[in-house]
């Protein structure tokens, strides 16, 4: 049977019949090019030559690509064949344009019906997988390409795979790596011993504000050898001291060999485990001593240590009696500590109000509440 994409093949009628089907055919053709198809002093237009290759070869499956140069004609169809090697039998797809249809059908000799696979507008495909073959059996393929100008038609011979279908998966759904700690082993298996050598792409997706800077240790592929079925390599979260919980990596597979189906788990999640705990906040008053004629102290607060989550500190102040609360102005009530930072943003300034009264020296307690979703201590 032949397959491709989202079309849904069939197979056809044995190779007598479609031989006949296809003489008539050619003899057609060549009239059309004669009288209405090719413009005067042009060549015949005939295709070039089809160079075929396998691109994936199953052991019950072979997907053909092949390149067939228009000459001054369009290709219009092509005719994709093969015989098992000493069986003699041909089973052939034909794969035409809509253009091809309207051309041939105009004839009253060909209909659309000639046509297994009709493609829209002039998109003819140039590989072809043909399914439900022998495995470790040599089959020679065909290809012919038509243009309203003639045919050209090659063949090769190519042999399915013997190697077993493997599915190829991950050991476990999670695993944790942790900051500071060993790396953590990830393990990736094969069903069965897969008798030739097997590379399996992986994938990576940060997740929970990761980023790639927050683990080490995922190849880009693993290598199966014959007779290996299991392979590991270690993850390790990067040692920063950002406090950063919740970051994961998901893996998974890219796209997979020819008879190397994914199977479960089919991806794994890695979590990154944070060691820093919440940070500390401090607030600082610059400076600490003003005078009461209109001096003024800048508010300004630290983290212990950078959050991945931004830090937000609601400043207030209070007179310590006997200073009243028309001793002081307070010019704004929050601060910002941006995610990854341990210094504010924000203006926040203490001014003191000036009057003619001789008093002692007086005190004003400036005090934060801060938020942060990841946690956060102090001030
Ligand atoms: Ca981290
Ligand atoms: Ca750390
Ligand atoms: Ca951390």
């Amino acid at each position: 049977m032949f397959r491709k994409g989202g079309y849904c093949q069939r197979s056809v009628a044995p190779a007598r019949t479609r031989l006949g089907r296809a003489r008539i055919c050619l003899l057609t053709l060549a009239l059309l090019a004669g009288s209405a198809g090719q413009a005067l002093g042009q060549p015949p237009g005939k295709p070039g030559t089809p160079q075929l290759t396998a691109g994936g070869r199953g052991t019950t499956t072979l997907t053909i690509h092949w390149t067939a140069p228009e000459s001054t004609h369009p290709i219009l169809r092509y005719n994709i064949g093969y015989t098992e090697t000493g069986s003699g039998t041909r089973k052939t797809v034909r794969l035409c344009t809509t253009d091809a249809n309207d051309r041939l059908a105009d004839t009253g000799v060909l209909t659309a019906r000639n046509c297994n696979q009709t493609v829209s507008g002039s998109e003819l495909p140039t590989s072809w997988t043909i399914e439900d073959l022998a495995s470790g059996v040599g089959y020679t393929i065909f290809v012919r390409a038509f243009s309203i100008g003639g045919r050209s038609e090659n063949s090769a011979t190519f042999v399915t795979s013997t190697a077993p279908n493997v599915t190829v998966q991950f050991g476990q759904d999670t695993y944790t790596a942790t900051e500071g700690e060993p790396p953590t082993s990830v393990t990736v298996t094969l069903s069965v011993d897969p008798k030739r050598t097997v590379v399996v792409p992986l994938t990576t997706t940060p997740l929970g504000g990761a980023t790639t800077a927050d683990y080490s240790g995922v190849p880009a592929t693993v290598t199966f050898q014959a007779g290996e079925t299991s392979q590991s390599f270690g993850i390790t979260a990067t040692q920063d001291s950002v406090d950063d919980d919740g970051e994961s990596l998901q893996l998974g597979f890219g796209t997979l060999p020819t008879g190397v189906p994914a199977g479960a788990p089919a991806m794994s999640t890695v979590g990154l485990e944070d060691d820093e705990g919440p940070p500390t906040v401090t607030l600082h008053l610059d400076p600490a001593s003003i005078s009461e004629d209109r001096g003024v102290s800048t508010v300004t607060a630290t983290l212990s240590h950078a959050s991945n989550a931004p830090t937000t500190i609601t400043v207030s102040a209070t007179p310590v009696a006997p200073a009243v609360a028309g001793d002081f102005t307070l010019s704004a009530t929050t601060l910002t500590i941006p995610a990854g930072t341990t210094t504010s943003t924000g203006s926040v300034t203490l001014t003191a109000v000036d009057n003619a009264l001789a008093a002692p020296d007086k005190t004003i307690t400036v005090a934060g509440t801060a938020t942060n979703s990841q946690g956060v201590t102090g001030p």
